[in-house]
This record gives C-alpha cells, sequence and structure tokens, in this order.
C-alpha cells in the first residue's frame, strides 16, 4: 500500500509547524506501507492543487494530510470535513476569507474515508492521547481535508483520505508561556507512524462508541 502523507508549511506566528517536522521525520516504508511525504503551503488557493499534483505523482492508495492545532494537548482524527471556510487570521499569502465555502455548488460535507477509530485505538494503546474529532474546524486544515475527500470522489474513487490535527511538539512550545499543551516532536511522529500502520491494516474501520456528547 502507497500512502502519500502531508506536513504543513508553518503559518500564523509560528517558525515551524510540527506536522511536516513529524512528517519529514518518518521512513520512507513501515509496516505494510511505502510512504511519500509532501509539504503543503498554508494557502487556501494553493494547499487542494499541491495536493492534487502529489496524487498525481505518486498515485497513492491512501492520503492522509496533518496540520498543526496549537492548543490542543491531544492528536486529533478528524471525522468530517466541511464546506466552509471561516479564516481567523490570515493565510500565507494574506488571504482571509469569512464565510465562503470551499467549493461553491460542493456537498456540505465528507466523512473520512479512512479507519478514522482504527486510527485513535492504536495510536492511545500506545500510551499518546488520542481522540475523535467532528470538526477540523474552518480554516486551511479543513480546507484541505475537504478538498482531498472531493478529489477522491471526484476523480480518485479507489483513495481513502483523511486528516489528523496534532498540537505543538514540545520543542515549539518551549518558549511559548508555561503550561502550554504540546507533545514531543518524536511521540507525534510516533503517533502519524501508527496511523500509517493502521491505515495499511484496516481497509475497514473497527466499531466501537467514540462518541462525545459536545
Ligand atoms: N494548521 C492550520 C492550517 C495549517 C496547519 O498546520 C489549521 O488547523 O487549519
Amino acid at each position: 500500500m502507497k500512502l502519500l502523507i502531508t506536513g504543513f508549511e508553518p503559518f500564523g506566528s509560528e517558525e515551524v509547524n510540527p506536522s511536516y517536522e513529524a512528517v519529514r521525520r518518518l521512513p520512507d516504508a513501515l509496516a505494510g506501507a511505502e510512504l511519500a511525504k509532501l509539504e503543503i503551503p498554508t494557502v487556501f488557493s494553493q494547499c487542494g492543487p499541491a495536493l492534487e499534483k502529489g496524487i498525481r505523482t505518486h498515485q497513492p492508495d491512501a492520503v492522509l494530510c496533518v496540520g498543526q492545532a496549537g492548543g490542543q494537548a491531544h492528536i486529533a482524527v478528524e471525522r468530517v470535513g466541511i464546506n466552509l471556510i471561516d479564516a481567523r487570521i490570515p493565510d500565507n499569502a494574506g488571504v482571509q476569507p469569512v464565510d465562503v465555502p470551499v467549493r461553491p455548488d460542493g456537498p456540505a460535507a465528507y466523512f473520512s474515508t479512512l479507519p478514522v477509530k482504527a486510527i485513535v485505538r492504536r495510536i492511545r494503546d500506545r500510551g499518546i492521547p488520542c481522540r475523535l474529532s467532528c470538526s477540523a474546524g474552518t480554516y486551511v486544515c479543513n480546507c484541505l481535508l475537504y478538498q482531498a475527500l472531493d478529489i477522491a470522489a471526484l476523480r480518485y474513487p479507489h483513495i481513502r483520505a483523511g486528516f489528523i490535527h496534532v498540537p505543538f511538539s514540545s520543542e515549539q512550545a518551549a518558549a511559548k508561556p508555561g503550561g502550554t499543551p504540546s507533545l514531543p516532536l518524536a511521540v507525534i511522529t510516533q503517533a502519524l507512524a501508527l496511523a500509517a500502520e493502521a491505515i495499511a491494516e484496516n481497509p475497514q474501520d473497527i466499531h466501537e462508541s467514540m462518541g462525545s456528547i459536545y
């Protein structure tokens, strides 16, 4: 199985993005999966085309996009991408769209087609905090998740796709106020490797309760 795994370039006031820092530290192959890695611009108009170019180049069986969710203390496996952009800050091209669709006339939302619960279970079983999430927000990460699923639905129906948000790395948080949630970069990298293995091993998702009431 070939997995295209992507991380984002730094954005906002950050000098690194732990998503790509972890992605680029992954091996080129691990249990059952060959990995192709790609850095994606944190730009609304460029992220989808950059991903589709990577799909054309690498012809993967599955796509896992990864982004930074500063302020969270856990790995978040995203379940849904929505057709909405509402940017809190400008993207790296200086553009800040508010209340516009990712694709006009596109469906309201897509569910991740990765085995999201199998990924959560595998990461948690190794003692790394991880949760299933029902919202990837309304910034560039959700925009990329939506487009990954849209591209797959329209042009690459055999490709499974989805998204994981990771916290600040501890190395990055060291320069921030005390108490800023983070995980060491090595742990984030290990979590992504476990996610890749879960994707390779689970053509179908597992079924166990992971819902939330908020
Ligand atoms: N995180 C942002 C965009 C790029 C990234 O790494 C987000 O959560 O939307």
